[in-house]
């Protein structure tokens, strides 16, 4: 199905790993397809099969931090992939929360054990799942509650 970028759709900062490992890469990219369905994605490029996990300069660390606490700034919500654990994702989550905006964690259950840093955390929206197709139906419930 086509994706959709309209001024009215929701703007989603999708959230995963990438320097935390890239195990569950092909589902992040999944997942970001089936999003732009019904909304804006701002992060797209975390879905890349072939992303560089090189060191990089300090400067393009910096680009990389500048740009995306810009789009976390702008995003309506946070869609977090957390089964397999990153440091970017959970600084994200907390400077998401800090700015008040929504955010839903999702892991797997039958893998991951969520760090109790977000699990014992109030203000997120934790969802466990067990297999992809309950992601699915928890995120059109999410994007259909915005609307
Ligand atoms: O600690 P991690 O790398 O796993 O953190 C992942 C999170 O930080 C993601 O949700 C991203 O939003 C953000 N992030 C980390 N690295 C990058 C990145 N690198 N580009 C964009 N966002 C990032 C690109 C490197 C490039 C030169 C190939």
């Amino acid at each position: 199905m086509d994706s959709i970028n309209i001024i009215d759709a929701p703007k989603v900062y999708f959230s995963a790993s990438i320097r935390g490992g890239r195990v569950d890469a092909a589902l992040y990219k999944r997942l970001i397809e089936h999003i732009k369905q019904s909304a804006n994605v701002l992060t797209e490029h975390i879905g890349k099969q072939n992303m560089s996990l090189k060191p990089q300069t300090h400067k393009i660390d910096v680009l990389i931090y500048e740009r995306d606490t810009a789009w976390l700034r702008e995003c309506d919500l946070v869609i977090a992939e957390c089964s397999c654990p990153s440091l970017g994702v959970g600084y994200e989550l907390a400077y998401a929360e800090a700015l008040h905006k929504p955010c839903y964690i999702f892991y797997d259950r039958t893998k991951s054990v969520l760090s109790a840093m977000l699990g014992g955390d109030e203000y997120f929206h934790v969802i466990p799942y067990e297999t992809e197709d309950e992601i699915y139906t928890e995120i059109d419930k999410i994007l259909a509650n915005l609307k």
